[in-house]
């Protein structure tokens, strides 16, 4: 069924590509260009991730432990440009072409669906983030270091191997200034999320009999407890920003291991103890 709001905002237009070509619904789903370019690379790519799971698989399909499938980049003496054999790194490439293509073209999708309804642009810049952090883990870094060998193997626990080796090559990931702020971010949106979910379910649950209560009350409470108050609109703006800053230093970190920096990262911190108000 179709809200009413709906059926008024489905109308023609705001598309980037395609005219009014593809510029229809499938039931609930808006399609559009993009919709179709990021159906064509989603099942090309979960086909590619199937034949490429049995084509690599470490011993036999028969030893059907999901948990060993490892779709690996190319070895690094291929560099960027030599082409490998299907199984030894090409299916990996044409998987991760897949993901680029699927995400971009979701991305954009997004953003035609903006133009439609005439709101901003927030959720697709939100998501390009993202994008960019996977983008920095199996392009632009591989691209940096001049081999596609470089780049995240896919799989459920070689990845977390990946991860593992490429974190201690540098004796410390902990270390890394980049992963200090992921972190942070990472934990900030997690305390800023509970403390909005908290306060906005907390305010529209009142007791039998009582009614909602409103803004008024949530600044009140946060002024009471901390003596500041960021506003209803303020706690969007600060979540957005914490939860970006999480996924940007993600991919900075990724694109600043073993590239601009190759020594242990607890080194990185001499500069620090070099402070002549130290000596
Ligand atoms: C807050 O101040 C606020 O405004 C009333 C909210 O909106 C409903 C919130 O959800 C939260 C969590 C806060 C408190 C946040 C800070 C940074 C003081």
């Amino acid at each position: 069924a179709m809200l009413s709001f709906e059926k008024k905002y489905r109308v023609r237009g705001g598309t980037l590509v395609g005219g009014n070509a593809f510029d229809f619904w499938v039931g609930p789903f808006y399609v559009g260009f993009f919709g179709i370019t990021a159906m064509l690379c989603i099942i090309t790519g979960i086909f590619l991730i199937v034949v490429g799971a049995v084509y690599t698989w470490p011993e036999a399909p028969a030893a059907g432990n999901i948990f060993l499938v490892n779709i690996a980049p190319p070895d690094i003496s291929y560099g960027l440009l030599q082409v490998p054999p299907f199984g030894e790194g090409l299916v990996w490439q044409l998987i991760t072409i897949c993901a680029l293509g699927a995400f971009i073209s979701w991305a954009l999708r997004e953003v035609e669906i903006c133009r439609k309804l005439g709101i901003g642009y927030h959720i697709p810049i939100a998501f390009s983030f993202a994008i960019f952090a996977y983008s920095a883990a199996v392009f632009i870094r591989p691209v940096i270091l001049g081999s596609w060998g470089h780049g995240l193997t896919y799989g459920i626990i070689s990845h977390l191997d990946w991860t593992n080796n490429i974190g201690y090559q540098q004796l410390n990931y902990h270390y890394h200034p980049g992963h200090m702020l992921a972190i942070s971010f990472f934990y900030a949106s997690a305390f800023a999320l509970s403390l909005h979910g908290g306060v906005i379910l907390s305010h529209t649950n009142p007791k039998k009999g009582e009614t909602v209560k409103t803004a008024e009350h949530e600044n009140t409470y946060f002024r009471d407890v901390l003596g500041y108050s960021i506003g209803a609109l303020g706690i969007h703006r600060l979540g957005l920003f914490l939860a970006l800053s999480a996924g940007f230093w993600c991919g900075i970190l990724n694109l600043t291991t073993a590239t601009f920096w190759t020594r242990p990262w607890p080194e990185w911190w001499t500069w620090w103890l070099k402070f002549p108000w130290w000596a």
